[in-house]
């Protein structure tokens, strides 16, 4: 049995509107035999049917076992064309799978010159009275002919939402995205033959402000991309006598205001129902008393196709509870702190009101809290026309809480009225982690709920108060842990090409992707080091080496910037730095740890030219590979001079110092051995309990369990009192909190300056958790778990572990058990790849899988004893090993 499954073209089921060139296509094999590798593949497209009688691309039979980002090499691709392709594999068994099922992919507008739409826009915007209603637009236009498809190309400067004779043309939210829109702006491409009727239809579409000109960075600050929301649409309808027939944005296009009278990222909506015009998006709304819609001049160069996935609404939330809070306010809880907003139905008078405030926490007397918002406001406010029961959801904006307060509502307050709708850029969920201690659970869960909540299209620092901004330190110390848990390549594939554009004309790196913050807000070491660490994150998780051709000017140029600094060559000791952000080492009144900023640069340094060598060697630019190979021996002997004691001690007494040394590898051989000494010592003399900030935290528990301490790793793991990972559980988190006390043990709050209760940075312990407790990891030579590592690392206080991900090549499991002295280990291994697995603590002599012995057992193709216990390599399969403990 073999067979072709899960058909992904740029990480995608069937996309429509690529303009990637030459699209990847990706499958898996699906075979219950053990030790399968595909032998070879054949890859057919053809254009515009599926009978794949129109080839433009035939590879016949490739010798290879290559079965991830197979580049398209055919015939030029052409425009607004659908595009099938299948797949047939060869197996090392012998056996062929015969054709899979077609996918497809469907080109955008290649050209720019296609663009033949021009940006309208509402004289809204001209009157500071009026500029912040969301405006309406419309145009009505008929069909001449049966319809065989029908796409729109829709983009704007702001935000958007289509609609066809009266129906959302998708639930595609916060369209286009956000991008670094001087520099590049995506479209959006939508099959609406299904929504057109024969003859008279209408179009319509409502502008927002979102991140282009509404509020952003702080209170006040407005219009930073410019001070006119605009639509550029292309609606182009194919016959099915193949004539074609265009509507675009143009001046015949009428506006109006309607009902939303402000839509704000931070601030929420205020919706008036009694201002709908009912019907006017469909065909013949009598839209006389509309003005035309006026024309801007834009630049329609930066115009790019979607790159990443887009933000739905995921999933639906019931409040659990209404609560009656001391000072006597009506607060919802909905259980969890989420990110979206809450759908509601209501019936009352005409003019009366439902206003909401959302925020994330109560306070220590159970009062609702919006402190910690600071300007951000968080408020929903909808009017009543009073024809009835009314439904209602916000457009362009999004609220981070788990209560809501309801400062008004008509009638009686029933649970069942309000759902909390959760929104986030829709990535396939790859990954689950489960363990025996609850309290880790929940902290995967609130792992998970803070990747939902702060991947809406950006990756963002919070989703609550007035900064919600692409914060590239928090992004690159959670991309590891992102990488398990959804499917994220083409969402930072998107984001890394914001930050090339974005880097500065020193080539230095922004502190926020898309830039935002003022002309100074630049290059602090471990937060411009995003632009190395995330393109090698992804290339090592999904085997995709494009993301490194297409970032490696940006990474060269990060690498060359730094070298400039100051006038040592190999150390970094200028400039502005966040340091250890957040470190509990910090002096009072600072929220800069303890650890020497400079340490932490030139660490990050010699860190990110080491990635840049790799890169040049993965890329075969052999000169570049020397020359930084160079440049990071020089560094480390720079930072040894500067940081190391003769006698191998570091120069800086903290638990991060000595974590960035060991993970980085910046101390010898000998060194090492100390070093991590001290840092157990550092650990001890703080009662078994973490000082690290964000630079730290994220590789504390590796480096332990990397070199002989495993169990101090389980121990700060477990720790339940402050400052540790589940003193915020016991707390009643939900998601990963800023700081380590958010909340104190008193019930008082950190401050109310800068605590948000949904902030990922902290969640980078789900990538030990997957690597290190459930112990999977990708080869660094065959990546994106082409040849997959299971090394297990049980610990005292886990009885099991288990750990799934979906990666490009089928599911990877390894589930650990241990009762009394003896130890199982499931582990399933996808076909097309191979693992090493070492079964920790094992004896060969008592090793079984499925009840055989290794020699007897299927798929292994070879085991050794070592020191750290049992090395079995093996094919791809299901086992179950069980062994007694030594
Ligand atoms: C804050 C946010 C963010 C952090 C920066 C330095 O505004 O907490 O997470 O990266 O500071």
């Amino acid at each position: 049995m073999l067979k072709v499954k899960k058909l992904r073209c740029e990480y995608k089921k069937n996309p429509l509107g690529i303009d990637v060139l030459s699209p990847r296509f990706s499958w898996q094999l699906e075979s219950d035999g053990r030790g399968i590798m595909q032998t070879a593949y054949q890859v057919q497209v053809s254009k515009g049917d599926d009978t794949f009688k129109n080839l433009v691309w035939d590879t016949g039979i490739v010798n290879s076992d290559k079965s991830a980002h197979i580049e398209y090499e055919g015939e030029a691709l052409i425009s607004r064309q659908r595009y099938y392709y299948r797949i047939m594999v060869w197996d090392n068994k012998g056996n062929v799978s015969g054709w899979s099922e077609p996918g497809f992919f469907e080109t955008g507008l290649l050209d720019k010159k296609e663009w033949k739409a021009e940006w309208i826009t509402s004289s809204i915007y001209d009157d500071a009275q009026t500029s912040d209603i969301c405006p309406l637009l419309r145009k009505d236009f008929s069909t001449a002919g049966k319809v065989r498809s029908a796409r729109v190309y829709a983009t704007a400067l702001g935000l958007y939402e289509l609609y066809i004779n009266g129906s959302r043309v998708s639930d595609h939210l916060f369209t286009p995205g956000w991008t670094s829109y001087n520099k590049r702006l995506q479209y959006q491409t939508y099959d609406v033959t299904e929504m057109l009727k024969d003859g008279n239809n209408a179009i319509g579409a409502v502008l927002g402000n979102g991140w282009y000109k509404g509020n952003l960075v702080w209170a006040g600050n407005k219009n930073l991309y410019g001070d006119k929301a605009a639509l550029l649409l292309q609606l182009h309808v194919t016959y099915e006598d193949g004539n074609e027939n265009l509507i675009l944005s143009d001046g015949s296009w009428k506006t109006s205001s309607g009902p939303i009278l402000m839509s704000e990222i931070y601030h929420g909506e205020t919706y008036d129902a009694r201002l709908e015009k009912e019907g006017w998006s469909m065909a013949g709304y009598d839209d006389s008393s509309w003005e035309s819609a006026a024309i801007l001049q834009h630049p329609k160069e930066i115009l790019v196709a979607q790159e990443n996935v887009p933000v739905r609404v995921i999933q639906e939330i019931k409040p659990i509870n209404i609560i009656n809070t001391p000072k006597g306010e009506a607060v919802l809880d909905f259980g969890q702190n989420m990110v979206g907003w809450v759908r509601f139905e209501v019936e009352g008078p005409e003019g009366a009101e439902v206003v909401l405030r959302h925020a994330e926490v109560l306070d220590k007397d159970g009062n609702f809290y919006v402190d910690n918002l600071r300007s951000a406001k968080q408020t929903i406010r909808y009017i009543l026309k009073g024809t009835g029961r009314e439904c209602y959801e916000p457009h362009f904006t999004f609220q981070g809480f788990r209560y809501v307060k309801i400062e008004s509502y008509p009638g009686d307050i029933m649970l069942e009225n309000f759902t909390g709708r959760v929104i986030h850029s829709d990535m396939e969920t790859t990954g689950s982690f489960t363990c025996s201690n609850e309290l880790v659970n929940q902290l995967q869960h609130n792992i998970v709920w803070g990747q939902k909540g702060n991947f809406l299209d950006v990756p963002t620092d919070c989703p609550q108060r007035d900064e919600r901004l692409g914060w590239t330190g928090d992004a690159q110390m959670f991309i590891r842990t992102a990488c398990f848990n959804m499917n994220v390549a083409s969402f930072f594939a998107k984001w890394l090409r914001d930050l090339s554009a974005d880097q500065s004309e020193e080539k230095g790196v922004p502190h926020v992707i898309p830039h935002v913050l003022d002309d100074n807000s630049y290059s602090s070491s471990a937060w411009g080091d995003a632009a190395t660490i995330c393109p090698w994150t992804i290339y090592t998780c999904y085997g995709d080496k494009r993301i490194l051709e297409e970032q490696y000017e940006s990474m060269k140029h990060w690498v060359e910037y730094i070298r400039r600094q100051g006038d040592d060559e190999y150390l970094w000791n200028t400039g502005f730095h966040f340091g250890d952000w957040l470190g509990l080492d910090s002096k009072a009144d600072s929220y800069v740890g303890a650890t020497p900023v400079d340490f932490i640069a030139t660490a990050y340094y010699a860190y990110s030219t080491d990635i840049l060598a790799k890169t040049a060697k993965v890329l075969g630019k052999w000169e570049d590979a020397a020359e930084y190979e160079e440049l990071y021996k020089n560094i480390i002997v720079s930072f040894r001079k500067e940081f190391v004691t003769p006698n191998g001690r570091l120069a800086s007494p903290t638990q991060t110092a000595h974590v960035l040394a060991l993970m980085f590898n910046l101390v010898d051989a000998r060194d090492r051995k100390r070093v991590t000494r001290d840092l157990v010592k550092l650990i001890e003399q703080n009662g078994y309990h973490l000082t690290t900030g964000f630079v730290g935290t994220p590789y504390l528990c590796h480096v332990l369990s990397q070199n002989g301490h495993n169990d101090i790793a389980y121990k700060l793991l477990l720790q339940t009192d402050y400052p540790s990972w589940l003193y915020q559980i016991t707390k009643g988190a939900t998601t990963i909190w800023e700081h380590w006390d958010g909340i104190k043990e008193d019930g008082s709050f950190w401050s109310k300056d800068m605590n948000s209760f949904n902030h990922y940075a902290y969640g980078s312990i789900g990538d030990w958790l997957y690597r290190s407790v459930a112990g999977i990891n990708t080869d660094s030579e065959m990546t994106g778990y082409k040849r997959i590592h299971i090394t297990p690392k049980p610990g005292p206080g886990l009885e099991f572990a288990e750990a799934k991900l979906e990666s490009m090549y089928g599911r990877v499991e390894s589930a650990w058990a241990i009762s009394e002295d003896s130890m199982k280990l499931k582990v399933c291994i996808p076909a097309n790849t191979t693992a090493v697995v070492v079964l920790p603590s094992a004896d060969l002599s008592g090793v079984l899988e499925n009840g055989k012995r290794l020699k007897d057992a299927g798929g292994i193709t070879s085991y050794e004893q070592t020191d750290e216990g049992v090395r079995i390599q093996l094919g791809s399969g299901d086992y179950e090993f069980t062994y007694s403990l030594v």
